[in-house]
């Protein structure tokens, strides 16, 4: 990585003019779950309040309908499909290689401290060599860039159910060894051995499962994967978001002084929904609609401290999510009727005017609250621009005058303006990815034929024209085979490419 970084300007951190950075990201917060972009019965006052300070896109987008792919795409400007990115098991290694420009390292580069706080679901470990969770836990975040790391190392659904800060898992106690699996282990003598709950459904008192989450129970709650030991490092659920927001401060104060860059990612409003009791019963839609109001509140104490730091004008805020909403995500939580599976809305939509949500190629699969605010530089307002998350690391480097190597970060291009709000169009196509891929051109959007499921029978492919029916309610392929075949074409030669920023010649 040594030499890359030709024009990176000695001395940089020191100039006031370089802007920290903060990405406050939501995990399955629908275009539709945010006060201002339309939702009428989840008050959202601080979110809105950024909004109205700084740049709200309609047509922003997450790089892909589920987490992992999204925020490894996010935090290294490539597709995850070119890596074979999937929604990672518990004990799932590092997908991030190492050795691999990212977004942190970029900022680093600049002289920015970095950091990250909340959750991670990006793997840990190398692959081939099981964590040893007792001990140093790494590569993670520290060796892709990060310098400081608060974690939780998969998913609130997903064991191990503790924090892990920098290499160590907090709160362990050695006389009580942390385990992880994705299958039944062996015994683990000396160990807490938590409930099963296959063989103990009644442990499960928070909430029932309904697909999946049914292994080891931590906090009345049944979880993907098993893990023993490790009690006295247990997350309480219910604090989880004063535990983010605590660590998001100490970092932000013990930074104010240097520009800084925090990527700071809610477990909000993932499933398991534990919202604080203090935030039960906010709104009318359950712990759904009650975690999005504790997920505000997060966003509201994060604005408050760069505020009391005298840092708003100066700080980049860019507020966005992984990827679109869903209701019953595998826990018998309200969200739908348990025995029909319809889905129980109460009057709210958590995609908006979207088609679809979470792990889908339809617009609410990937089209995101996406809300960039800087003071000092960008007008507030509305912006139709189509931008994605995958061309910050570009875009950045544009902002920090860093040179791009050409083979890194090669599906990130530079939307600088767009995000500035001083280009009012955005991309000119774009990659979507969920099941399979879809091309966003103009106002066409072609879906190749997408897997029912992982590994899934393939759907036929589709074709729709947002400029006229937004909802993507009518495939007219068959009236457009001409238009379909061009964009299935590009499409292709985007993915044989190996990148969609040009090479230079
Ligand atoms: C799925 C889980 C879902 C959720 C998702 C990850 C089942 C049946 N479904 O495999 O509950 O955990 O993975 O969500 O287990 S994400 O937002 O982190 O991608
Ligand atoms: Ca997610």
């Amino acid at each position: 990585m040594a030499a890359v970084f030709a024009s990176a300007a000695v001395g940089v951190a020191a100039d006031p003019g370089i802007p920290n950075v903060v990405i406050i990201y939501g995990d399955d917060v629908g275009f539709g779950d945010v006060g201002a972009y339309g939702a009428k019965l989840i008050p959202t006052p601080n979110i809105d309040r950024l909004a109205q300070g700084g740049l709200r896109f309609t047509d922003g987008h997450a790089a892909a309908a589920t987490c992992t792919p999204s925020r490894f795409s996010m935090l290294t400007g490539v597709h995850g499909f070119r890596h074979g990115v999937r929604i990672l098991a518990p004990n799932a290694p590092l997908s991030i290689p190492t050795d691999i420009l990212t977004l942190p390292k970029l900022f680093a580069q600049a002289g920015y401290s970095t950091g990250v706080v909340g959750k991670w679901h990006l793997g840990i470990g190398a692959k081939g060599t099981p964590v040893d969770w007792n001990g140093e836990v790494k590569p993670g975040p520290l060796e892709i860039g990060f310098q400081r790391s608060f974690l939780l190392p998969s998913t609130n659904d997903r064991v191990p159910c503790v924090y892990l800060e920098g290499h160590r898992v907090v709160n362990l106690d050695p006389a009580d060894p942390l385990f992880v699996g994705r299958k039944k282990g062996q015994s683990h003598p000396g160990s807490t051995i938590y409930p099963d709950a296959r063989q103990d459904p009644a442990a499960m008192t928070f909430y029932k499962s309904t697909h999946g989450h049914n292994n080891s129970v931590i906090n009345g709650i049944g979880r993907i994967g098993y893990m023993a030991g490790g009690k006295a490092a247990l997350w309480d659920d219910a604090t989880m978001a004063d535990e983010f927001v605590k660590q998001a401060k100490r970092y932000i104060a013990a930074n104010k002084d240097r520009p800084f860059f925090l990527y700071f990612a809610s477990q909000d409003i993932h499933v398991p929904r534990v919202p604080h009791p203090r935030f039960r019963g906010t709104t009318k839609l359950g712990y759904r609609g009650d975690a999005m109001v504790q997920f505000d509140w997060s966003t509201g104490e994060i604005l408050q401290a760069l505020e009391d730091h005298g840092l708003t004008e100066n700080t980049i805020v860019i507020f966005s999510s992984d990827n679109g909403p869903v209701y019953d995500d595998g826990y018998d939580d309200g969200t739908t009727v348990p025995t029909s599976k319809r889905e129980v809305d109460r009057g709210h939509d958590g995609s908006g005017i979207w088609r679809g949500g979470k792990y889908q190629i339809y617009e609410g699969g990937t089209r995101v609250p996406f809300i960039i605010r800087w003071p000092a530089r960008i007008k507030p307002g509305t912006s139709g621009a189509l931008v994605n998350q995958i061309d910050f690391l570009a875009s950045f480097a544009t902002l920090l005058d860093l040179e791009l190597p050409e083979k890194e970060a090669r599906d990130s291009r530079n939307m600088l303006d767009a995000f500035l709000g001083k280009d009012p169009n955005g991309l000119g196509f774009m990659i979507e990815e969920a099941h399979g891929l879809a091309l966003r051109q103009g106002g066409w959007k072609y879906l190749e034929p997408q897997r029912k499921g992982w590994g899934g029978k393939k759907s036929p492919p589709e074709l729709y024209n947002l400029s006229v029916d937004p909802g993507e309610s009518e495939n007219i392929i068959a009236a457009h085979p001409e238009k379909a075949k061009a964009l299935a074409a590009q499409l292709k030669k985007l993915v044989d490419d190996g990148r969609v920023r040009p090479a230079h010649r």
